[in-house]
């Protein structure tokens, strides 16, 4: 088989969200027929939809993959279920949140999944780290996700730290404590 770019979306708002990445990635890294390939700068983004809550931090990470769609996200959705994540309100408060983003520029539909993830192009806090990890990646209709990027507003979204606070492959720490909370 050979492997396709996927970008998969982190987000999170409880707890060490940065440890939780870490570890989520790690993980990935691990998983037969998935490669971490690099990882975007991580962002603090003001919450969209859902109840009062607290900022989010987000990032993005391009893989190389030798699965199904449908078997990544059976992949991510234990990947959540590790980190202790609960599905109790939509777009609710959560500690681990993997969205599959952009499949090699494909559009799929079925019942447990839809690509490219339906928000990602109003989202900020989606579509600035997926352009930074695919910078020529095209949605559906043919136009670039960089361009559109560049019709959002920028409020709400801050970079506060590099793409090795994300993913480090040297690292053996499984996590790090120089995370920081949100
Ligand atoms: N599903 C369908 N397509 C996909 C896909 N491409 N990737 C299905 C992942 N899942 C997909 O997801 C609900 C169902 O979507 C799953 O059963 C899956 O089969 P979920 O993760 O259980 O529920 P959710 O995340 O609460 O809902 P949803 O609609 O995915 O919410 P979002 O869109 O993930 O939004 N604000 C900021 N600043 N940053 C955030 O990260 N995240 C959310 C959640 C809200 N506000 C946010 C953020
Ligand atoms: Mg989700």
């Amino acid at each position: 088989m050979i492997a396709a770019p996927a970008v998969v979306g982190l987000g999170g708002n409880v707890g060490d969200v940065v440890a939780a990445f870490r570890r989520a990635l790690q993980s990935l890294d691990q998983t037969d027929g998935v490669r971490v390939i690099s990882a975007s700068s991580l962002l603090r983004t003001a919450p969209v939809g859902g109840p009062e809550q607290d900022d989010f931090l987000n990032a993005a990470v391009l893989l190389a993959v030798e699965l199904e769609p449908a078997e990544l996200l059976t992949v991510l959705r234990e990947l959540e279920a590790d980190e202790g994540r609960t599905r109790d309100e939509r777009w609710g408060p959560r500690t681990l949140d993997l969205d599959l983003l952009w499949w090699a520029d494909q559009s799929l539909e079925t019942t447990a999944l839809t690509v490219p993830h339906p928000g990602l192009i109003e989202r900020r806090f989606a579509l600035q780290p997926l352009v930074e990890v695919a910078p020529s990646a095209l949605a559906a209709d043919g136009r670039r996700y960089a361009d559109i990027l560049s019709t959002l507003p920028s409020e709400g979204v801050e970079v506060i730290g590099g793409p090795s606070l994300v993913y480090d492959p040297t690292s053996t720490d499984n996590g790090g404590n120089e995370s920081c909370r949100t």
